[in-house]
């Protein structure tokens, strides 16, 4: 009795540190065995990325933790693929290397069986916001720079549930003898819980009826659908990029690709909003076009993989990716440097370990937009925010 008493006070207190964030869980990840001791900070594949430096976010800062050379996850050319997508390894089928052991419900379908949906980000299903898989056909992964990712497959009602079905678009062509590098992204709606990104790095190769045209050259999504919380009630498809996008590189101090102009109450997402399908991603063995014409691919980064500069550095973007941007025009190229985020709140969050909490009161004020549609939308969420205790 006593035994069962204390085993469940065990679970009570293991399941609320398990609490919140997310990430796939698989043997060809980067970083399958960091736990929350492995770096002077929580670094687990879970924790979310925000304005964080190049390496502290690029691969989740996991290179040093590689999987073994033989473990990848195969993506059938045309099929499906299953990943578990949780908040903690012991809910997956690879408990077995979970420090907390093996905590899976069977009666949950869900990514975080028993915790608020909060712990990933969602009010409700309607508010999961998608994630995508990238990849690059590159065999070292030292080689892989951040414009090499291609998304090829988005899954809208990721990350709700446990199991996640990703289709396979048909034709993806083979990998590398070496096979892929791979990633996971994940960027939620900006009404639970603070602005984060998340990327986790697996090895991958594609299996089975492979094609032979190599996917285009990776341009940027554009923000392009309804977006009624920002005053633009009607999506613009003219204004979408069609073909191979990259992934968002979004909230870290540098290498940005995209947020120059939404703002932070903005994020950019894996779903209609940026012109993305639910499922495997079409027209990707082409260039990327804007309403018809070539769209601005950015050139060959300066943001080297291994050693960025430490500040303003220069990255591409699509200057008219705003939400702003009349529909059909075409998106122009430009070099801009990134400053680092004028907010003083943002050093302090980048010197404390990652974590899921309110922002700052003068980080609010800062970003205030003049809209009233905007201010709205604001008050809305740091309500909801007010309400949600941080995880
Ligand atoms: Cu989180």
């Amino acid at each position: 009795m006593i035994s069962t008493i204390t085993l469940g006070l065990a679970i009570a207190a293991f399941a609320k540190s398990a609490a919140g964030h997310a990430s796939i869980w698989h043997q060809s990840m980067w970083g399958f065995n960091v736990t929350a001791q492995t770096f002077s900070y929580d670094n687990r594949p879970v924790v979310p990325l925000q304005q964080m430096p190049f390496n502290q976010w690029w691969f989740h800062n996991h290179l040093a933790y590689p999987p073994h050379p033989d473990d990848f996850m195969e993506f059938p050319a045309g099929g499906s693929v299953n990943m578990q997508i949780s908040c903690d390894k012991g809910y997956t089928d690879l408990y077995a290397s979970a420090p907390g052991g093996d905590i899976r419900d069977p009666n949950s379908p869900l990514a975080c069986p028993g915790q608020p949906t909060t712990a990933i980000h969602a009010n409700n299903i309607e508010d999961v916001a998608g994630c995508a898989i990238g990849i690059a056909y590159k065999s070292d992964v030292n080689d892989v720079q951040p414009q090499d990712f291609a998304i090829f497959t988005v899954n809208y009602t990721c990350p709700w549930y446990l199991n996640t079905e990703f289709q396979i678009p048909a034709d993806m062509p083979a990998c590398p003898e070496g096979g892929c590098i791979c990633g996971w992204f994940w960027i939620h709606n900006p009404d639970s819980g603070s602005e984060q990104m998340y990327m986790n790095g697996f090895q991958c190769k594609i299996t089975g009826q492979t094609g032979n045209t190599p996917i285009g050259t990776p341009g940027l999504a554009r923000r392009c659908g309804a977006d009624p919380a920002n005053g633009k009630p009607d999506a613009s498809p003219n204004n979408c990029t069609v073909g191979p996008v990259q992934p968002f590189y979004w909230d870290q101090q540098e290498g940005n690709n995209v947020g120059m102009f939404e703002g932070i109450y903005s994020p950019p997402l894996y779903n209609g909003l940026y012109g993305f399908v639910d499922g495997a991603q079409p027209n990707l063995f082409q260039e990327p076009t804007v309403g018809g014409a070539p769209a601005a691919v950015p050139a060959s980064s300066s943001a080297p993989a291994q050693s960025p500069s430490p500040s303003a550095q220069s990255v591409p973007v699509v200057a008219s990716s705003s939400a702003d941007t009349a529909a059909g025009s075409v998106a122009v190229s430009a070099s801009v440097n990134v400053p680092q985020p004028a907010t003083t709140s943002a050093s302090a969050i980048a010197a404390s370990a990652p974590k899921c909490k309110r922002r700052l009161p003068g980080e609010k004020k800062q970003k205030k937009r003049k809209s009233k549609a905007r201010r709205s939308s604001i008050e809305r969420h740091l309500k909801k925010r007010l309400a949600h205790e941080s995880h």
